[in-house]
């Protein structure tokens, strides 16, 4: 049955649907045999799917095994299983970070992944569920993010902590934090910048920003990473060296729908560790998603 919430993920997750599942059909065409080849192609077809070699590996190994034991009797029956065998690969027992409450997420990523629509879908999310929510301005760069921030914010009607253009980010952090300290809202959502000189630079900035609100706040802090799907392998480099960095606690994936290679999720969850909190699967506040692993892994593979 297609729940709402699956029918506008499918929809978000067409693109790489059509693409795994065209290449499964090509495969069913060659043949029901479960031969060498098809189990080399299963396996080609989903690296490509960029779920990662290491997770490929697994997976075709799980479906192998159980079309022996099960005797599945052809090509068709294990791809029957495919769905189930990727969404094993997600830890579904994650407790959800932005249910805490009160709580402080620290959004952190690369410039252009999303973070400031993220921080504001999550707001309006959060304010829609009837709690308390705080946002912090700490994209100090650029005029334009605290002006894109203030439109979100006006619209979920929450308050925003931010200071002029220039200002340090650390101590928008700390000004964000004493006033949650004071107001105690359920949910406090700092945006952060995602470009300085060097990659360097920003993971220092970053951990200031880190070790400041850690420091100054009364409720729990936690890092999400915003992580855009559509930047695959080079993405998942850049989610490890700010796991290095800032020992996250989750992830966002955004741009779902604006890629063919949605399989991405699998291989940063592996490579990672790290649960996915929410899902992108479009640029408005209802495109904000939580990551059902059973519905995603179905949306992704189309079969069944
Ligand atoms: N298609 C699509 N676009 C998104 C999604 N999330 C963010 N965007 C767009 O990506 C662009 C950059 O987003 P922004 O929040 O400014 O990124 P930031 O630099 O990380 O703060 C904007 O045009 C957003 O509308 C998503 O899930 N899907
Ligand atoms: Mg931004």
């Amino acid at each position: 049955m297609a729940t709402p919430w699956y029918r506008r993920v499918s929809e978000g997750l067409t693109k790489s649907r059509e693409r795994l599942e065209g290449q499964l059909n090509v495969l069913l065409r060659k043949g029901p045999d479960l031969d060498d080849e098809f189990w080399e192609d299963l396996e080609d077809t989903l690296v490509g799917a960029d779920i990662g070699a290491t997770a490929v590996t697994e997976i075709v190994d799980r479906l192998r095994d159980s079309a022996a034991r099960q005797a599945l009797p052809d090509a068709a029956a294990v791809l029957d299983h495919l769905a189930g065998e990727l969404a094993r690969e997600f830890d579904s027992d994650a407790a959800d970070l932005l249910a805490e409450g009160p709580v402080v997420v620290l959004v952190v990523g690369v410039n252009g992944t999303g973070k400031t629509t993220t921080v504001g879908k999550i707001a309006t999310e959060a304010a829609r569920a009837g709690r308390s929510v705080l946002l912090g301005s700490g994209d100090t760069y650029r005029a334009a993010a605290v002006e894109q921030l203030d439109i979100w914010a006006e619209r979920a009607g929450v308050p925003v902590v931010r200071r002029e253009r220039g200002a340090d980010p650390a101590a928008v952090t700390f000004d964000t934090v004493k006033q949650a300290n004071e107001t105690r809202p359920d949910l406090t959502l700092i945006d952060t910048a995602g470009r300085l000189h060097t990659s360097a630079d920003l993971m220092r900035e970053l951990q200031k920003v880190q070790r400041i609100a850690k420091r100054e706040s009364d409720a729990p802090v936690r890092s999400l990473l915003v992580m855009d799907a559509t930047t695959g392998q080079n993405g998942l480099s850049q989610a490890r060296e700010f796991h290095a960095a800032l020992d996250l606690d989750g992830l966002v994936l955004t741009k779902l729908d604006g890629t063919a290679k949605g399989g991405i999720a699998v291989a940063v969850v592996r490579e990672l560790g790290l649960p996915i909190v929410r899902i992108g699967v479009g640029e408005s506040a209802d495109d904000l998603k939580p990551f059902v692993p059973d519905e995603f892994a179905r949306a992704l593979v189309g079969r069944g």
